[in-house]
């Protein structure tokens, strides 16, 4: 699948921001540190296109990049990360408005893509954002990521405790390592089959 083109479209603190809403969107939700700025990029085939750091920074802003794929437009929508360690209630209420105000109302969306990493637990944060998810129709892939992280035998055997903790069907659960390029394709066809 051949990338044409992949630019930064424009960045929102708020719905004052947010591009018209004029092409097909896919979302990128995730805890902070998932690795969600590199399996961007990996999808695009940018290096820098979204910022990768082990340093997570707190700024809560919602980023549209603009990607051209075999001559149809689509945006990828990054979403600010959730799970800080020491975050003030106040902060957490800000994530979910911010989210919840691009997530509700946005009639171009038509996949929300959540990642969790191979080697933690599923939290409440993630199962209670795939039930919200459901509950507004909005289909989800789940992006399992940093798979180079563990040998063979012990991924699979993790991939399939993840599979099994999640309610989402297997064709919907992609595993990917940004680093190794693996799984991009597959996440590509993925969000493909949810986009109508
Ligand atoms: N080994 C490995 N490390 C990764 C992978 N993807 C991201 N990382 C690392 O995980 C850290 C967080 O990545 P980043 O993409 O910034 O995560 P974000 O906070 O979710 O956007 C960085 O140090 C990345 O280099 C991967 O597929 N494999
Ligand atoms: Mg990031």
């Amino acid at each position: 699948m051949k990338i044409e083109s992949a630019e930064w479209l424009a960045t929102a603190a708020g719905p004052d921001g947010f591009p018209a809403a004029s092409v097909s969107e896919v979302a990128f939700l995730g805890r902070s540190n998932v690795g969600k700025s590199s399996l961007l990029n990996a999808l695009v085939r940018r290096k820098k296109l979204a910022r990768t750091s082990s340093a997570p920074g707190k700024t809560r802003l919602i980023h549209f990049y603009r990607v051209t794929r075999s001559g149809r437009e689509i945006r990828l929508v990054d979403l600010p990360g959730y799970g800080y360690a020491k975050v003030s209630k106040t902060e957490r209420e800000s994530w979910r408005g911010l989210v919840e105000s691009y997530l509700e109302g946005r009639a171009t969306l038509r996949a929300a893509v959540l990642l969790q990493d191979l080697r933690r637990d599923i939290s409440e944060d993630e199962t209670l954002l795939i039930d919200w998810l459901r509950e507004r129709e909005i289909p989800v892939v789940l992006a399992i990521t940093k798979i180079d992280k563990l040998k063979t035998m012990r991924r699979k055997a993790r991939l399939t405790e993840l599979q099994r903790e999640v309610p989402i069907e297997r064709e919907r659960v992609v595993a990917t390592s940004a680093e190794k390029r693996i799984g991009i394709d597959a996440l590509w066809r993925a969000i493909d089959s949810l986009q109508s």
